[in-house]
């Protein structure tokens, strides 16, 4: 038997798996200078089939998590880049083969590992209480060495995780360093529980609170804020019956209202903000000003999943799954039959939206997030995807972009203040650029007030990176704060 990946465009070209591991002692630098106050380490995670799937029509969403790092101090940066040891990737290496199926249906695994953790590892990588951990929404996360990546082992909070799952998108309150994260389809796949917990800054869990949502559905991303959790409960189904008859996880599904569901923090009551049918996905942050609650993300009119299909069977439509960077306004002691208000912030379609952490749950000035189209600046090298980032004051709509270059597409951008009290908006942005036509990966260091401008520094990654979901900087003094 030999590895062949399928004749599909989610498998060749640019995005033929990469399925490479190892290390680059001093990065070249190709252009500028690293800034010397840059001390920390990068951490992403990409999703890269280490096997060919058995399953017609897979998707990356279902490739095994791939975290890098780049640490730098002094000027220099060092990269590794290696697979999350999960017990799946572990079990298929073994086998020197794929013996999962399809995206998280275990109906359709090979009987050989049946009751071992579908997890993945692929979605984010995050820091917190002195442990990086690698997740995914279907599983509890991946303990990393932040040093040599070697897999620790999945972490459940000293066994007080009691959802079967825990949210690749935790938020971090700054005011105290808690870590405030949920699962979903907690009580396994496609059930409409949702379990929110806290941990301290200890990493100890010290709340929990159940609810029932009204629908199954993806929720992928939420809102924190100071004074309240909120979770977008938007139309991607699932439905068990569907996935044990082999049917994909989820549907887009254009007849559903979407909800948004509000917990005090610390709380555990929820009220379920209703609003017609649309589609977001990451949120770039959220505030309150204790009692209406902002929540800055991309809005579309369809799913932008292309992979799930629509429950009417209509094909996919571009345009109707562009997002536009939005405000939904809610006021918590509205009715929540009233809903919730919509303003567009931005009229440039975009995705992977992302803000200055220190200013996370509060009123915020600084965010940046990819774009596929600048009206006005048609490409025409037609190579899809994200082709630029920008930065955007979410007060004033006012943005600065910047273009990838003829054949390079962008992966998500990370903000990276140069010291932990530097003003707000006020430091580097980090970004991952592959240049097809080399098949390489340039490390971007831009000025954040500045990111049109040309680069700080540009690193050069000599292999085109595997496609990238989520990432984060750790700085050097949280690193030396390491537990185990
Ligand atoms: C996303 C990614 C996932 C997933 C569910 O970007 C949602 C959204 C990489 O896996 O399983
Ligand atoms: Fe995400």
């Amino acid at each position: 038997m030999s590895v062949r990946f399928p004749d599909e465009p989610g498998f060749q070209g640019r995005f033929a798996p990469v399925r490479m591991e190892g290390e680059i002692r001093g990065l070249e630098v190709t252009q500028g200078e690293v800034p010397d106050v840059l001390r920390g380490t990068y951490y992403r995670v990409g999703a890269d089939p280490a096997w060919p799937p058995f399953v017609d029509h897979d998707f990356y969403f279902n490739a095994d998590g791939i975290v890098s790092m780049f640490r730098f101090a002094g000027g220099y940066v060092d990269f590794r880049t290696r697979y999350v040891r999960t017990p799946r990737f572990v079990a298929e290496r073994e086998a020197r083969r794929s013996l999962f199926g399809a995206y998280r249906n275990p109906y359709s695994d090979d009987e050989s590992v049946a009751g071992l953790s579908r997890g993945l590892a692929n979605t984010n990588v995050y820091w917190h209480a002195g442990r990086l951990l690698a997740s995914k929404e279907d599983s509890p996360p991946v303990q990393v060495d932040p040093d040599t990546l070697d897999t620790v082992g999945e972490w459940t909070w000293e066994g007080d995780l009691s959802s079967q799952t825990a949210t690749a998108h935790p938020k971090i309150d700054p005011r105290d360093g808690s870590l405030v994260f949920f699962g979903y389809a907690a009580k396994g796949e496609t059930t409409p529980d949702i379990a929110y917990y806290e941990a301290d800054s200890s990493g100890r869990i010290v709340h929990e609170a159940w609810f029932t949502a009204p629908y199954s559905s993806m929720i992928h991303d939420w809102a924190v804020t100071e004074h309240f959790v909120i979770f977008p409960i938007i139309p991607l189904t699932s439905d068990l019956e569907r996935l044990k008859a082999g049917g994909p996880y989820y549907v887009w599904d254009g007849s559903r209202d979407v909800y948004l569901g509000v917990v005090p923090r610390r709380g555990t009551n929820v009220r379920w903000f209703r609003g017609t049918n649309r589609f977001a996905s990451h949120i770039m942050n959220a505030f309150d000003d204790g009692r209406h609650v902002y929540i800055d993300t991309p809005v579309g009119e369809k799913s932008a999943f292309p992979w799930f299909p629509d429950i009417t069977g209509a094909p996919f439509d571009p345009e109707k799954s562009r997002g536009y960077l939005s405000r939904w306004t809610l006021d918590t002691r509205g009715d929540p039959d009233e809903g919730f208000s919509e303003a567009r912030l931005t009229s440039c379609p975009g995705e992977f939206p992302r803000t200055d952490e220190r200013w996370a749950t509060s009123e915020y000035r600084f965010g940046v997030m990819n774009l596929t189209e600048v009206p006005g600046q048609p490409l025409d090298d037609g190579l899809p995807g994200f082709r630029w980032l920008a930065s955007i004051d979410p007060e004033t709509g006012q943005m600065r972009t910047r273009f990838a270059g003829r054949d390079s597409t962008v992966q998500e951008a990370v903000f990276v203040p140069p010291v932990p009290d530097a003003p707000h908006g006020h430091g580097y942005v980090l970004q991952l650029v592959d240049r097809h036509t080399t098949a390489s990966t340039d490390l971007l260091v831009l000025d954040a007030r500045r990111i049109d401008a040309e680069p700080v520094a540009t690193l050069r990654i000599p292999i085109r990176m595997p496609g990238g979901l989520h990432g984060n900087w750790v700085s050097e003094d949280q690193l030396a704060q390491r537990i185990g």
